[in-house]
C-alpha cells in the first residue's frame, strides 16, 4: 500500500509518499512528465479536475535507494498546511492511504534500511531537547549502537563455538586453558555492558531532561537557591519559616543540558493542613527526582529538623548533593555531622561550587561510551547481562550445556535491540509514539 504524510511544515511543507505506486500518483498529480530519480523538478499539481493546487520541487527516490526502501516522492510545496492539506486529499483521492506515526520509519527497519536501534534514535532526536542530547542521539543514529551489538554477537558465538568444541571433546581432552579464555572473554563483555548500563541510566537525564529537586527544612535559603541557579527571582524569598508552600518547577537549559529544578516547601513537623499537604509534595518530588539538593543553614546549629532531612536522604538510593548555604555569616553549623563534605555556598553570594558540583554529577562533559536511548533497549541489555552472570556461575560449575544455553539467550537479548522482533504488536507500539510523516 503506498501511504502519504506531511513530514514537515513550516515556510516549506514537504509531503511524503512511499510504496509501489509512488511515482505513478506523483506524476499524474504533477502534469504526466518524467521525474529521474534524485533530482528536483519543478511541477505545477493539479487535482483530477484540473484545478492548480501548488507548484513544488518534486523528488523521486527510486526503490531501493530511499529511506523507507521502497520507491519513495517528496513533494516540497509552499508552506502552510492548507496548502499542503489539498495535495494530501489528492494523494488520498488517487488511492494512497494516510500514513501511521512511525510508518515510514517502520518500513525502513522491515526493508532493512536502518536498524531498531536507529529508528529509536530518530524518534528520540526529534523530542530531543538540548544540543547534547541531539549529539548523543546522532552517535546511535549513525550505527554506533548497531556495531557494538554486531561486534559483541561475534564475541559471544565465538565463546559458544568454543564451548560447544569442550562438549564434544569431553572433560578429559580438554586443554586446561581454553575456560579460563572463556571465562576472560565472558567477564570482559560483562563489564563493558553494565559500563553501558549505568552510564545509559545516569545520563538518561541527557534525553528528557535531569530532575533536580531542592529540599531542606524551612528557611535555610532553598527558593534563594533556586533564584540564583535560574538567574532570576522566580520564586518568593522571605525571611519567614514556611515561605515556600507549593513545589515550583523551572527549567533551564544549563551548559546545553536541559535541568529542572523543582523547589519545595520546607519539610517540617506542621499541624497546618496546607503546609503538610506541601511538605508531602516535596517528599514526593525528591523521590521522583534524579538528583537531589539538601540544603541546610550555616548560620545555625543543627536542629532536630535538619535530623530529619539527614535520615529522610538516606532512604533514597540516588545522587545527592548536600549543600551548606549562607556561608557569608559566620559558621556555626557542625558539618563534620553531616554523611558526606558538604558544598560551601552563599546563595547571597556565590554559587559557583554547587554549579560545577551539579555538572560534575549529570556528567555533562561527553565521555566516549555508548548510550542507550530508550527503556527498551536498556531492559535488553540488563536481561542479557543477567543471563551472561548465569552462565559464568554455570561455567565455574562445568555445566557446559547449561552455559551454552545461557549464551544462546544473551545472544537473543542483544539481537533484539537492533533488529525488529517479527511481532507487529511490538512494532505497533513501538513505532506507534513516533510522529506522523516519520
Ligand atoms: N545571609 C544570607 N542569607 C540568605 C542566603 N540565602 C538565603 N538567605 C536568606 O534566608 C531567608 C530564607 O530564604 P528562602 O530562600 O526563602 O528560604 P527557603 O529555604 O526557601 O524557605 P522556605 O520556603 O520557608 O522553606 C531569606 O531572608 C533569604 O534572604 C545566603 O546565602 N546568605
Ligand atoms: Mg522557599
Amino acid at each position: 500500500m503506498t501511504i502519504v504524510a506531511r513530514a514537515a511544515s513550516g515556510a516549506i511543507s514537504i509531503i511524503r509518499l512511499s510504496g509501489v505506486r509512488a511515482l505513478e500518483l506523483a506524476r499524474t498529480l504533477s502534469g504526466g512528465g518524467e521525474l529521474s530519480p534524485r533530482h528536483a523538478h519543478l511541477k505545477k499539481l493539479h487535482s483530477k479536475s484540473g484545478e492548480l493546487l501548488d507548484e513544488a520541487l518534486v523528488i523521486y527516490f527510486k526503490a531501493p535507494a530511499s529511506f523507507t526502501g521502497e520507491d519513495v516522492v517528496e513533494f516540497h510545496t509552499h508552506g502552510g498546511e492548507a496548502a499542503s492539506s489539498a495535495i494530501i486529499d489528492e494523494l488520498l483521492a488517487l488511492g494512497a492511504r494516510a500514513a501511521n506515526p512511525g510508518e515510514f520509519s517502520k518500513r525502513a527497519v522491515l526493508n532493512g534500511k536502518m536498524d531498531l536501534a536507529k529508528a529509536e534514535s530518530i524518534a528520540a532526536m526529534i523530542e530531543a531537547r538540548s544540543g547534547l542530547a541531539a549529539k548523543m542521539l546522532a552517535r546511535t543514529l549513525c550505527g554506533e549502537l548497531g556495531e557494538f551489538c554486531s561486534s559483541l554477537r561475534k564475541e559471544l558465538i565465538y565463546i559458544l563455538a568454543h564451548c560447544e568444541a569442550c562438549i564434544d571433546y569431553g572433560d578429559d581432552d580438554l586443554p586446561s586453558d581454553v575456560l579460563e579464555g572463556i571465562l576472560e572473554r565472558l567477564d570482559a563483555s560483562i563489564a563493558r555492558l553494565e559500563s553501558i548500563v549505568s552510564i545509559s541510566e545516569q545520563r538518561k537525564g541527557l534525553i528528557d531532561g535531569f530532575k533536580i529537586a531542592i529540599i531542606g527544612k524551612p528557611n535555610v535559603g532553598k527558593s534563594s537557591i533556586l533564584n540564583a541557579l535560574l538567574a532570576y527571582d522566580r520564586a518568593i524569598v522571605s525571611n519567614k519559616a514556611g515561605t515556600t508552600r507549593d513545589t515550583i518547577e523551572e527549567s533551564v537549559n544549563f551548559d546545553g543540558v536541559l535541568v529542572r529544578f523543582v523547589d519545595t516547601a520546607g519539610i517540617r513537623t506542621s499541624t497546618d493542613e496546607i503546609e503538610k499537604i506541601g511538605i508531602e509534595y516535596s517528599k514526593k518530588a525528591a523521590n521522583d527526582a534524579d538528583i537531589i539538593i539538601a540544603v541546610f543553614d550555616a548560620s545555625k546549629d543543627k536542629s532536630k529538623e535538619d535530623d530529619e532531612i539527614i535520615k529522610l536522604l538516606a532512604s533514597y538510593e540516588k545522587t545527592k548533593i548536600l549543600v551548606l548555604n549562607k556561608c557569608d555569616l559566620n559558621l556555626e553549623f557542625p558539618t563534620n555531622s553531616l554523611p558526606t563534605e558538604p558544598i560551601k555556598i552563599s546563595a547571597k553570594d556565590d554559587i559557583t561550587g554547587l554549579k560545577k558540583e551539579i555538572k560534575k554529577l549529570a556528567s555533562f562533559e561527553q565521555s566516549g561510551e555508548l548510550m542507550l536511548t530508550s527503556n527498551r533497549q536498556t531492559k535488553l541489555v540488563k536481561a542479557a547481562l543477567k543471563e551472561l552472570k548465569e552462565a559464568v556461575f554455570k561455567l565455574n560449575e562445568s555445566e557446559l550445556e547449561i552455559f551454552a544455553f545461557h549464551i544462546n539467550a544473551a545472544l537473543k537479548n542483544i539481537a533484539a535491540i537492533t533488529e525488529p522482533a517479527y511481532n507487529s504488536d511490538i512494532l505497533d507500539a513501538m513505532f506507534g509514539s513516533f510522529c506522523l510523516g516519520k
